[in-house]
Protein backbone atom coordinates (compact mmCIF):
# COMPACT_ATOMS: atom_id res chain seq x y z
CA UNK A 1 0.00 0.00 0.00
CA UNK A 2 1.27 3.55 -1.08
CA UNK A 3 1.49 6.07 2.07
CA UNK A 4 -1.33 8.16 0.03
CA UNK A 5 -3.28 5.19 0.52
CA UNK A 6 -3.51 5.28 4.45
CA UNK A 7 -6.55 6.68 5.20
CA UNK A 8 -7.39 5.46 9.02
CA UNK A 9 -4.63 4.13 11.47
CA UNK A 10 -5.07 3.02 14.97
CA UNK A 11 -2.58 2.77 17.76
CA UNK A 12 -2.59 1.03 20.90
CA UNK A 13 -0.84 3.25 23.60
CA UNK A 14 0.06 3.20 26.95
CA UNK A 15 1.81 6.44 29.02
CA UNK A 16 4.44 8.28 28.30
CA UNK A 17 6.44 6.05 25.82
CA UNK A 18 3.47 5.88 23.75
CA UNK A 19 2.22 9.47 23.92
CA UNK A 20 5.75 10.78 22.91
CA UNK A 21 4.99 8.47 19.10
CA UNK A 22 1.28 9.41 19.36
CA UNK A 23 2.74 13.05 19.33
CA UNK A 24 4.51 12.36 16.27
CA UNK A 25 1.86 10.44 14.79
CA UNK A 26 -0.69 13.26 15.14
CA UNK A 27 2.03 15.73 13.39
CA UNK A 28 2.30 13.32 10.33
CA UNK A 29 -1.23 11.98 9.58
CA UNK A 30 -3.63 14.16 8.31
CA UNK A 31 -6.45 15.42 10.66
CA UNK A 32 -9.58 12.40 11.46
CA UNK A 33 -7.03 9.86 10.81
CA UNK A 34 -5.64 8.57 13.61
CA UNK A 35 -7.37 6.92 16.48
CA UNK A 36 -5.72 6.17 19.71
CA UNK A 37 -6.96 3.37 22.11
CA UNK A 38 -5.56 3.57 25.20
CA UNK A 39 -5.04 1.65 28.39
CA UNK A 40 -6.93 2.33 31.48
CA UNK A 41 -5.46 -1.04 33.45
CA UNK A 42 -3.42 1.67 35.74
CA UNK A 43 -6.63 3.81 36.61
CA UNK A 44 -8.05 4.01 40.01
CA UNK A 45 -9.36 5.79 42.80
CA UNK A 46 -7.30 8.26 45.02
CA UNK A 47 -8.33 10.50 47.21
CA UNK A 48 -11.56 9.59 46.24
CA UNK A 49 -11.29 10.81 42.87
CA UNK A 50 -11.06 8.78 39.24
CA UNK A 51 -7.60 8.82 38.09
CA UNK A 52 -6.94 7.85 34.40
CA UNK A 53 -2.90 8.27 34.17
CA UNK A 54 -2.49 7.04 30.79
CA UNK A 55 -5.22 9.03 29.47
CA UNK A 56 -3.96 11.68 31.02
CA UNK A 57 -0.51 11.59 30.02
CA UNK A 58 -1.62 11.11 26.13
CA UNK A 59 -3.91 14.08 26.43
CA UNK A 60 -1.49 16.32 28.18
CA UNK A 61 1.79 14.92 25.87
CA UNK A 62 -1.14 16.15 22.51
CA UNK A 63 -2.07 19.29 23.92
CA UNK A 64 1.49 20.33 24.82
CA UNK A 65 0.96 20.80 28.45
CA UNK A 66 2.77 17.63 29.10
CA UNK A 67 6.23 17.83 31.55
CA UNK A 68 8.53 17.19 29.16
CA UNK A 69 11.04 15.48 31.44
CA UNK A 70 9.33 13.92 33.81
CA UNK A 71 6.33 12.05 30.97
CA UNK A 72 3.29 12.39 33.13
CA UNK A 73 1.78 14.97 35.10
CA UNK A 74 1.66 18.85 33.74
CA UNK A 75 4.91 21.35 33.07
CA UNK A 76 3.55 24.55 35.18
CA UNK A 77 2.73 22.64 38.25
CA UNK A 78 2.56 22.66 42.29
CA UNK A 79 1.69 20.36 44.93
CA UNK A 80 0.06 22.67 47.58
CA UNK A 81 -2.49 20.13 47.84
CA UNK A 82 -0.19 17.38 48.31
CA UNK A 83 1.30 19.19 51.00
CA UNK A 84 -1.68 19.51 52.81
CA UNK A 85 -2.71 15.92 52.83
CA UNK A 86 1.01 15.31 53.89
CA UNK A 87 0.55 17.22 57.00
CA UNK A 88 -2.81 15.85 57.85
CA UNK A 89 -1.09 11.89 57.79
CA UNK A 90 -3.05 10.83 54.16
CA UNK A 91 -2.04 8.82 51.51
CA UNK A 92 0.87 11.26 49.72
CA UNK A 93 2.23 8.20 48.03
CA UNK A 94 0.84 9.45 44.56
CA UNK A 95 1.62 12.88 43.36
CA UNK A 96 -1.09 14.70 42.21
CA UNK A 97 -0.88 18.51 41.63
CA UNK A 98 -3.08 21.60 41.84
CA UNK A 99 -3.48 21.84 38.33
CA UNK A 100 -3.98 18.02 37.40
CA UNK A 101 -6.48 17.76 40.39
CA UNK A 102 -8.89 19.48 38.14
CA UNK A 103 -9.09 17.35 35.53
CA UNK A 104 -9.77 14.27 37.98
CA UNK A 105 -12.22 16.47 39.80
CA UNK A 106 -13.91 17.25 36.60
CA UNK A 107 -13.26 13.53 35.37
CA UNK A 108 -14.70 12.27 38.67
CA UNK A 109 -17.88 14.42 38.82
CA UNK A 110 -18.93 13.49 35.26
CA UNK A 111 -18.59 9.74 35.89
CA UNK A 112 -21.05 10.45 39.38
CA UNK A 113 -23.63 11.94 37.23
CA UNK A 114 -23.16 9.07 35.18
CA UNK A 115 -20.95 10.08 31.44
CA UNK A 116 -19.40 7.30 30.51
CA UNK A 117 -15.72 7.28 30.81
CA UNK A 118 -15.25 7.44 26.78
CA UNK A 119 -17.87 10.70 26.84
CA UNK A 120 -16.11 12.42 29.35
CA UNK A 121 -12.65 11.39 28.08
CA UNK A 122 -13.36 13.28 24.57
CA UNK A 123 -15.04 16.08 26.45
CA UNK A 124 -11.66 17.12 28.41
CA UNK A 125 -9.16 16.28 25.03
CA UNK A 126 -11.30 18.84 23.26
CA UNK A 127 -11.25 21.32 25.88
CA UNK A 128 -7.03 21.20 26.08
CA UNK A 129 -7.60 21.93 22.02
CA UNK A 130 -7.05 17.99 20.76
CA UNK A 131 -8.61 17.16 18.25
CA UNK A 132 -7.08 13.77 17.74
CA UNK A 133 -9.69 10.61 18.40
CA UNK A 134 -8.72 9.13 21.89
CA UNK A 135 -10.67 5.85 23.32
CA UNK A 136 -10.15 4.78 26.82
CA UNK A 137 -10.13 0.39 25.76
CA UNK A 138 -13.08 0.14 27.90
CA UNK A 139 -15.86 2.27 29.83
CA UNK A 140 -15.71 0.27 33.05
CA UNK A 141 -13.08 -0.54 35.25
CA UNK A 142 -10.76 -3.30 34.30
CA UNK A 143 -7.56 -3.23 36.72
CA UNK A 144 -4.15 -4.44 36.18
CA UNK A 145 -3.27 -6.69 38.95
CA UNK A 146 0.24 -7.97 40.38
CA UNK A 147 1.01 -11.07 41.17
CA UNK A 148 4.44 -10.58 43.25
CA UNK A 149 6.88 -12.90 44.77
CA UNK A 150 6.99 -11.71 48.47
CA UNK A 151 3.87 -9.06 48.77
CA UNK A 152 1.25 -10.90 47.56
CA UNK A 153 -1.11 -9.15 44.57
CA UNK A 154 -0.70 -5.94 44.70
CA UNK A 155 -3.15 -3.26 42.13
CA UNK A 156 -1.22 -1.55 39.51
CA UNK A 157 -0.37 1.65 41.00
CA UNK A 158 0.51 0.07 44.16
CA UNK A 159 2.90 -2.08 42.55
CA UNK A 160 4.47 0.84 40.61
CA UNK A 161 4.42 3.98 42.15
CA UNK A 162 3.93 3.12 46.24
CA UNK A 163 6.71 -0.13 45.61
CA UNK A 164 8.46 1.53 43.11
CA UNK A 165 8.39 -1.73 40.86
CA UNK A 166 10.55 -3.13 43.31
CA UNK A 167 8.39 -6.52 44.20
CA UNK A 168 9.57 -9.38 41.27
CA UNK A 169 6.54 -9.93 39.50
CA UNK A 170 4.86 -13.63 38.95
CA UNK A 171 2.21 -13.33 37.10
CA UNK A 172 0.07 -9.91 35.52
CA UNK A 173 -3.59 -10.47 35.46
CA UNK A 174 -6.73 -8.42 34.92
CA UNK A 175 -9.55 -7.98 37.18
CA UNK A 176 -13.05 -6.59 35.79
CA UNK A 177 -15.07 -5.81 32.27
CA UNK A 178 -14.07 -7.23 28.86
CA UNK A 179 -16.54 -5.16 27.52
CA UNK A 180 -14.64 -2.74 24.95
CA UNK A 181 -15.81 0.73 25.11
CA UNK A 182 -17.92 2.13 21.85
CA UNK A 183 -15.67 2.14 18.84
CA UNK A 184 -12.53 0.48 19.64
CA UNK A 185 -13.75 -2.70 17.88
CA UNK A 186 -15.18 -1.25 15.16
CA UNK A 187 -11.87 1.64 14.52
CA UNK A 188 -9.77 -2.07 14.50
CA UNK A 189 -11.90 -2.99 12.01
CA UNK A 190 -11.90 -0.04 9.44
CA UNK A 191 -8.04 0.57 9.60
CA UNK A 192 -5.54 0.28 7.02
CA UNK A 193 -2.71 0.12 9.50
CA UNK A 194 -2.76 -0.55 13.32
CA UNK A 195 0.57 0.20 15.52
CA UNK A 196 1.75 -0.32 19.02
CA UNK A 197 3.41 2.55 20.99
CA UNK A 198 6.54 1.55 22.45
CA UNK A 199 4.32 0.12 25.43
CA UNK A 200 4.95 -2.16 28.10
CA UNK A 201 3.40 -5.78 26.49
CA UNK A 202 2.40 -6.50 29.70
CA UNK A 203 0.77 -4.09 31.51
CA UNK A 204 0.15 -1.13 29.25
CA UNK A 205 -0.80 -3.40 25.92
CA UNK A 206 -1.63 -6.70 27.36
CA UNK A 207 -5.31 -4.87 28.80
CA UNK A 208 -6.43 -3.38 25.91
CA UNK A 209 -5.90 -6.93 23.88
CA UNK A 210 -7.83 -8.95 26.72
CA UNK A 211 -10.54 -6.89 25.89
CA UNK A 212 -13.28 -8.75 24.39
CA UNK A 213 -12.75 -9.14 19.82
CA UNK A 214 -9.88 -6.94 19.84
CA UNK A 215 -7.05 -9.54 19.63
CA UNK A 216 -9.51 -11.12 16.64
CA UNK A 217 -9.80 -7.74 14.44
CA UNK A 218 -6.13 -6.86 14.82
CA UNK A 219 -5.20 -10.53 13.71
CA UNK A 220 -6.92 -9.83 10.34
CA UNK A 221 -4.50 -6.23 9.94
CA UNK A 222 -1.22 -5.36 9.55
CA UNK A 223 0.09 -4.86 12.76
CA UNK A 224 3.23 -2.97 13.61
CA UNK A 225 4.83 -1.90 16.45
CA UNK A 226 8.04 -0.01 17.99
CA UNK A 227 10.18 -1.91 20.48
CA UNK A 228 9.99 -0.64 23.77
CA UNK A 229 13.66 -2.63 24.23
CA UNK A 230 16.91 -1.07 22.93
CA UNK A 231 20.39 -2.61 23.21
CA UNK A 232 18.91 -5.12 26.10
CA UNK A 233 17.39 -2.07 28.03
CA UNK A 234 13.92 -1.06 28.45
CA UNK A 235 13.36 2.86 27.39
CA UNK A 236 11.56 3.32 30.67
CA UNK A 237 10.34 1.68 33.46
CA UNK A 238 10.60 -2.26 34.78
CA UNK A 239 10.31 -3.83 31.78
CA UNK A 240 13.42 -5.60 31.00
CA UNK A 241 13.08 -7.48 34.46
CA UNK A 242 9.78 -7.92 33.77
CA UNK A 243 10.75 -10.21 30.70
CA UNK A 244 13.15 -11.82 32.80
CA UNK A 245 11.02 -12.88 35.26
CA UNK A 246 7.82 -13.62 33.18
CA UNK A 247 9.32 -15.68 30.57
CA UNK A 248 12.90 -16.32 31.55
CA UNK A 249 14.66 -14.27 28.44
CA UNK A 250 16.51 -11.75 28.08
CA UNK A 251 15.23 -8.84 27.30
CA UNK A 252 15.08 -8.41 23.41
CA UNK A 253 13.03 -7.37 20.85
CA UNK A 254 12.12 -10.83 19.80
CA UNK A 255 11.21 -11.58 23.37
CA UNK A 256 8.21 -8.93 22.76
CA UNK A 257 7.24 -10.34 19.37
CA UNK A 258 7.45 -13.87 20.63
CA UNK A 259 4.96 -12.26 23.72
CA UNK A 260 2.43 -11.41 20.84
CA UNK A 261 2.00 -14.73 19.39
CA UNK A 262 2.02 -14.13 15.64
CA UNK A 263 -0.01 -10.70 16.05
CA UNK A 264 2.92 -8.62 14.38
CA UNK A 265 3.48 -8.22 10.83
CA UNK A 266 6.63 -5.86 11.50
CA UNK A 267 8.00 -4.15 14.21
CA UNK A 268 10.40 -0.81 14.61
CA UNK A 269 14.13 -1.19 16.28
CA UNK A 270 16.83 0.77 17.39
CA UNK A 271 19.64 0.56 14.89
CA UNK A 272 21.74 -2.39 15.65
CA UNK A 273 19.17 -3.98 17.48
CA UNK A 274 17.98 -6.24 14.43
CA UNK A 275 19.98 -9.24 14.90
CA UNK A 276 17.82 -9.19 18.15
CA UNK A 277 14.68 -9.00 16.75
CA UNK A 278 14.85 -11.92 14.63
CA UNK A 279 11.63 -13.94 14.92
CA UNK A 280 9.81 -15.71 11.20
CA UNK A 281 7.19 -14.00 9.48
CA UNK A 282 8.11 -10.50 11.33
CA UNK A 283 9.63 -7.89 9.06
CA UNK A 284 12.09 -5.55 11.06
CA UNK A 285 13.09 -2.03 10.47
CA UNK A 286 16.09 -0.49 11.98
CA UNK A 287 16.41 3.04 12.41
CA UNK A 288 16.79 5.77 15.15
CA UNK A 289 13.78 5.31 18.01
CA UNK A 290 14.84 6.88 20.77
CA UNK A 291 12.48 9.96 20.66
CA UNK A 292 14.29 12.80 22.98
CA UNK A 293 12.08 16.35 21.37
CA UNK A 294 9.18 16.54 19.15
CA UNK A 295 11.71 16.25 16.28
CA UNK A 296 12.40 12.64 16.72
CA UNK A 297 8.61 11.95 17.06
CA UNK A 298 7.85 13.24 14.00
CA UNK A 299 10.72 11.46 12.03
CA UNK A 300 10.15 8.29 13.84
CA UNK A 301 5.96 8.10 13.40
CA UNK A 302 7.02 9.22 9.58
CA UNK A 303 9.37 5.93 9.36
CA UNK A 304 7.04 4.10 11.31
CA UNK A 305 3.97 4.85 9.03
CA UNK A 306 5.80 4.43 5.23
CA UNK A 307 7.13 0.91 6.79
CA UNK A 308 4.06 -0.30 7.81
CA UNK A 309 2.25 0.83 4.79
CA UNK A 310 4.67 -1.07 2.80
CA UNK A 311 3.77 -4.17 4.34
CA UNK A 312 -0.06 -3.44 4.47
N1 LIG B 1 4.21 8.19 38.60
C1 LIG B 1 5.10 8.11 39.61
O1 LIG B 1 6.09 7.40 39.50
N2 LIG B 1 4.87 8.78 40.81
C2 LIG B 1 3.78 9.58 41.00
O2 LIG B 1 3.62 10.16 42.07
C3 LIG B 1 2.85 9.71 39.91
C4 LIG B 1 1.74 10.54 39.98
C5 LIG B 1 0.89 10.68 38.87
C6 LIG B 1 -0.20 11.55 38.92
C7 LIG B 1 -1.05 11.67 37.83
C8 LIG B 1 -0.81 10.91 36.67
O3 LIG B 1 -1.64 11.04 35.62
C9 LIG B 1 0.27 10.06 36.61
C10 LIG B 1 1.14 9.93 37.70
N3 LIG B 1 2.23 9.07 37.66
C11 LIG B 1 3.11 8.97 38.72
C12 LIG B 1 2.52 8.29 36.47
C13 LIG B 1 1.74 7.01 36.37
O4 LIG B 1 1.27 6.47 37.53
C14 LIG B 1 2.50 5.93 35.60
O5 LIG B 1 3.47 6.45 34.77
C15 LIG B 1 1.59 5.18 34.71
O6 LIG B 1 0.49 4.67 35.35
C16 LIG B 1 2.34 4.07 33.95
O7 LIG B 1 1.90 4.09 32.65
Amino acid sequence: MKMADVKRVVCLSGGVGGARLLHGLARALPGNSLTVIVNTGDDFEHWGLHIAPDLDTVMYTLSGLGHEARGWGLAEESFGALDMVKRYGGDDWFALGDRDLGTHLMRTQALRRGETLSAVTERLFTGLGVHTRVLPMADELCQTMIDTENEGTLPFQQWFVKRRTIPVVKRVWYKGTRKPAPGVIESIAQADLCLFGPSNPYVSVDPILTMEGVREALEKKTVVALSPIVGGRAVKGPLAEMIRSLEGEDPTPAAIIRHYKGLLTGMVVENGDEPFAAVSNCQILGTQTVMNSREDSFQLATKMLEFAAQLA
